[in-house]
């Protein structure tokens, strides 16, 4: 075997969101989240389930901390539930929610893991989608409100701040599709939630900024490595196709490039315009310290052109994850390689990578995940040489610590290193965590 050492000071964690761990959905102050409505409607979640409780975080945090150490995390990328810090998502605040990320920011420092906060992970406060939520313009002025508060609170100790999570996927699936909340299917309104997420992006960093708090700040997308199902040039149009609506997207207004001319021509041919105003391009592309990268897979694209964007996905190669994505490890490096060359070498942190394996425990317990470890090794290796490539990757964080509410999949898939037995609470490692600590301890992975 040969390990492949990452470069000196490359960090290695793991991340989670609010929603998807916290539990106690009604306790203390905290407001009620778009999540929670649409947990408890009819027919929204795969098996009918909500995070009420899920991994009950918000009781556990201690000895989940205590977990992170056992396996030698450095960093622990988590979210702020907003209802539970401002209950109705503006105005009042609630200092037992702040008490609640006081205390669990406090604990990871106590054992020498570095927090990582991302402000928005898809739980918006119900109050304020009764006011349109992503699609009202307000909205970025309410999220530079709720940032301030964080960085007025917590900046002291967390140096390291993602304002979106993936917005890609909660204004397309949230508002397009309609398969996560808030359960919206409409073009205009998709539209409008594309600008406004990034609006309130540009104006949160700018309230960094203007915070005075030392650190650094980044928006973290999801992403698949395109890859053409072909080589005609139709296809490798299709590809670029692909990158702009669900890559350029968000990326190139943030790097000051504006919106891809082909994804501004689809909205107004169907009456959903942009609702850009004056001075807006330039909010959005305050300049960031790093780019987060989420990325699951590969996509295989081929040209469409009776479809309005001109691309398709073609049908899969590879042998499927639970999720229906292909198993592609080497999918991180190529698009690591690619979004690193495309804005000019930005510093990049992993900020969520992993495998959907649900194996269970075997007759003595243990949980031997054996294709999670061999598709993180393969992402690492990937990894590895985008990074001798000349890529500035610093962190790897792996989705997730232990397995939670996989959002419309409710508790059907499995994404941690760490088994979560939802009846009990209790977390037991699986054979993937003992093999990532070894990754951390040798600051490498053995191929
Ligand atoms: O669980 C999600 C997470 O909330 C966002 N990124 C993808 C993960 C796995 O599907």
């Amino acid at each position: 075997m040969t390990l492949l050492r990452f470069p000196d000071g490359f960090q290695w964690g793991a991340a989670t969101a609010s929603y998807q761990i916290e539990g106690a959905y009604n306790e203390d102050d905290r407001g009620l989240s778009i999540w929670d409505t649409f947990t408890h409607q009819p027919d929204r979640i795969q098996d009918g389930s909500t995070g009420d409780v899920a991994c009950d975080h918000y009781h556990r945090y201690r000895d989940d901390v205590a977990l992170m150490a056992s396996l030698g995390l450095q960093t622990y990328r988590f979210s702020v539930s907003w209802s539970r810090v401002m209950p109705f998502g503006r105005g009042a605040i609630s200092e037992k929610g702040l008490g609640f990320y006081d205390r669990l920011i406090d604990a990871l420092l106590e054992k020498g893991i570095q927090p990582a906060v991302t402000l928005y992970h898809w739980d918006l406060p119900q109050s304020l989608q009764d006011l349109g939520g992503w699609s009202n313009r307000a909205i970025a002025d309410w999220f530079a409100d709720y940032a301030s508060l964080l960085y007025e609170r917590f900046g002291d100790r967390v140096t390291r701040w993602i304002t979106l999570n993936e917005p890609i996927v909660f204004t397309n699936m949230g508002h397009r599709i309609g398969v996560l909340a808030p359960g919206i299917r409409d073009l205009p309104i998709y539209g409008r939630t594309i600008h406004h997420a990034l609006l309130a992006h540009g104006r949160a960093v700018q309230a960094f900024r203007a915070s005075g708090r030392q650190g650094e700040i980044g928006i973290t997308n999801a992403n698949t490595s395109f890859e053409p199902a072909d080589d005609s040039p139709e296809t490798a149009q299709a590809v670029e196709l692909a990158r702009d609506f669900q890559s350029r997207v968000f990326h190139g207004p943030v790097y000051g490039r504006g919106y891809p001319a082909s994804l501004l021509a689809y909205h107004e041919a169907r009456g959903a315009a942009l609702p850009i105003e004056p001075g807006d391009m330039e909010i959005i592309a305050a300049p960031t310290d790093f780019l987060g990268v989420n990325l699951y897979s590969r996509g295989l694209i081929e040209a469409s052109p009776g479809r309005g964007v001109g691309y398709t996905h073609a049908a899969p190669r590879l042998p499927l994850l639970p999720m229906g994505y292909e198993a592609a490890p080497h999918a991180l490096g190529d698009f690591v390689r690619w979004v690193s060359n495309e804005y000019g070498r930005p510093r990049i942190y992993i900020t969520e990578n992993g495998v959907c394996d649900n194996t269970e425990p075997g007759p003595d317990g243990a949980i031997d995940d054996a294709q999670r470890v061999e598709l993180l090794r393969g992402f690492l290796a990937g990894l590895h040489g985008a990074i001798q490539d000349g890529a500035d990757v610093r962190a790897f964080y792996q989705w997730s610590l232990y397995d939670n509410f996989e959002w419309a999949f409710g508790y059907t898939k499995r994404f941690g290193m760490v088994w979560t037995d939802f009846a009990t609470q209790r977390r037991i490692p699986k054979r993937s965590a003992a093999w990532y600590s070894d990754v951390v301890r040798q600051n490498g992975v053995e191929v």
